[in-house]
């Protein structure tokens, strides 16, 4: 979700060339793919269900019933009234919105080889000020797709993967170590907490140690200040960045609105705490090559493929951006198997099973738990983390029979789509079990995105994932007072509005 759905002067700044789609009227396009019905008659895109005629209204109605947060909800409850395709103009950010897998599926293939999302305004206005280069989040076009293939390499592709995986392991095994200690504290043997800042700690100590070869020592009594702060710093620019979405940076600067303010001042905190850990492995690295493998950073250092400035802003994206966004996915990991006791024993099972034949390397034990790995699909398709995938077609297409020139901004509904009788069969039961059985679930699974531009940290994050809750579920049992379903808000990433909280109790 951006603030405009057309580039703004903003996205100028990272490098983004201005890409005026040379779409030919839609008419006389022949449909892309011919996964819809022959249409007798394609619709214009005029036609199109739209929720709410006048964009200004529509913003100044979002800002009072502060809608921001419950855009899942309002886009589930679109979707109900207008069906599978309606169009949506908020403020400047007009969009057409589809939640049918075969809709998603049409939209990636013609995302061309330089698919874009929305850029996010504040941010580039923020590099732009500070004179920070951008990450390949927020770059586009053949700049984009240059330094993706090399940051690939070490970040997503199996060979990288493999080598960091034994560091997320060692911190797995010391989250067991830091809540066995503060089990034994308690003298009825468990603990009920809200484990929400833990998880940032694991997530932060997990990613920063596959990042840059270096613990950060958040799991040990007493955390160093300035990684808290950094925690801290990432949760307060997510979620000042959804107002931001909708509003002009050039607006709020000039408003110097205090939400302005928290979302600069967080960005700055941010980029000093991963120039301090780019800056000790740089000099580490400048005073002696390391002899083995010592995290992503190193490996992009000693290819030197891509130049320090490049390297230094995606270990930025990299470090601020697997916090929170492999942390909520944990917790509601957790709150599910908490109050769906029978799933969790079922997990537990498969964990012992996969022990049953003695040590295995990591890798070969990942791929031994495939009811753990469908838990994890089964949380992001109940609780999407970005709830939207975005894209922007680069030719005119047919979609649920209505005309969709090239360039515009389309969102697949994760959320809605997640809860829908017509795609999951009960789709209010978490049901991991339903990933593992036979069926098309092509285009079901999409909370990490897709194609070639799909998350690049999302290896790093289901491994995180799937290492955390091994190591936790073979130590402890988990459950939760309150079985009810929790309220989500949505802060830029999906996150639940109260924190569940949990207790956990050492498996004799
Ligand atoms: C964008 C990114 C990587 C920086 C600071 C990031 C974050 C963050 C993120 C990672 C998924 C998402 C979803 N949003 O636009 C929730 C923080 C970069 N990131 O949280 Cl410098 N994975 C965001 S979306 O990708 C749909």
């Amino acid at each position: 979700m951006g603030a405009s759905s057309r580039l703004s002067p903003w996205t100028a700044h990272c490098h983004i060339s201005r890409s005026f789609w040379a779409g030919r009227p839609c008419w006389s396009v022949a449909p892309m793919v011919a996964t819809q019905p022959t249409p007798s008659r394609v619709l214009p895109f005029e036609a199109i269900p739209r929720s709410g005629h006048n964009a200004w209204l529509n913003l100044y109605h979002f800002w009072r019933t502060n809608s921001f947060q419950n855009l899942h909800y309002i886009m589930q409850k679109n979707f109900q009234r207008l069906g599978p395709i309606y169009r949506e103009t908020v403020g400047t950010h007009d969009s057409v919105n589809v939640m049918l897998p075969r809709d998603a599926a049409q939209l990636f293939q013609s995302e061309g080889i330089y698919p874009r999302r929305m850029g996010i305004d504040a941010w580039i206005a923020h590099r732009l000020l500070r004179n920070h280069k951008c990450g390949v989040f927020l770059m586009n076009g053949e700049e984009w797709r240059a330094d993706r293939l090399i940051l690939n390499k070490e970040v997503i592709n199996p060979a990288g993967t493999l080598k960091f995986l034994p560091f997320l392991n060692t911190v797995a095994e010391d989250f067991v170590d830091f809540m066995h200690r503060r089990v034994r504290k308690n003298t009825r043997r468990l603990l009920t907490i809200d484990l929400r800042h833990d998880l940032f700690r694991f997530t932060l100590e997990a990613s920063s140690y596959a990042l840059y070869g270096e613990r950060l020592g958040l799991l040990e009594e007493s955390p160093s200040p300035e990684s808290l702060h950094f925690i801290h710093a990432v949760e307060t620019m997510l979620r000042t960045t959804l107002p931001l979405l909708f509003i002009p940076p050039g607006v709020m600067r000039w408003a110097n609105h205090k939400l302005w303010q928290d979302h600069m001042d967080a960005w700055d905190s941010i980029f000093k705490h991963a120039d301090k850990c780019i800056q000790n492995i740089y000099q580490e690295f400048c005073l002696g090559k390391p002899r083995k493998y010592s995290g992503i950073m190193a490996e992009l250092l000693l290819h030197a493929e891509l130049p320090l400035d490049s390297i230094k802003a995606n270990m930025t994206e990299f470090t601020a951006g697997s916090v929170d966004t492999t942390a909520m996915p944990l917790l509601f990991t957790l709150f599910e198997l908490a109050r769906n006791p029978h799933v969790q024993t079922a997990i537990r099972e498969e964990i012992k099973a996969a022990e049953a034949h003695g040590p295995k390397e990591l890798s070969k034990l990942l791929n031994s738990l495939p009811l753990l790995k469908a838990a994890i699909k089964e949380t992001l398709r109940l609780y999407p983390v970005g709830i939207t995938v975005q894209r922007y077609p680069t030719q005119d297409m047919v979609i649920q029979n209505y005309c969709v020139p090239a360039g515009t901004l389309c969102q697949v509904g994760l959320y809605a789509m997640g809860r829908s009788p017509e795609i999951f069969s009960d789709p209010e039961l978490y049901s991991p079990q339903r990933w593992l059985s036979k069926g098309d679930h092509s285009f079901r699974a999409l909370g990490f995105g897709f194609g070639v531009r799909q998350c690049i940290g999302r290896r790093l994050a289901e491994a995180e994932m799937t290492l955390f809750l091994f190591h936790l579920l073979r130590n402890f049992k988990i459950d939760t007072v309150s079985k009810a379903d929790i309220k989500t808000v949505f802060g830029f990433i999906l996150m639940p509005e109260k924190p569940p909280l949990l207790t956990f109790r050492p498996v004799d």
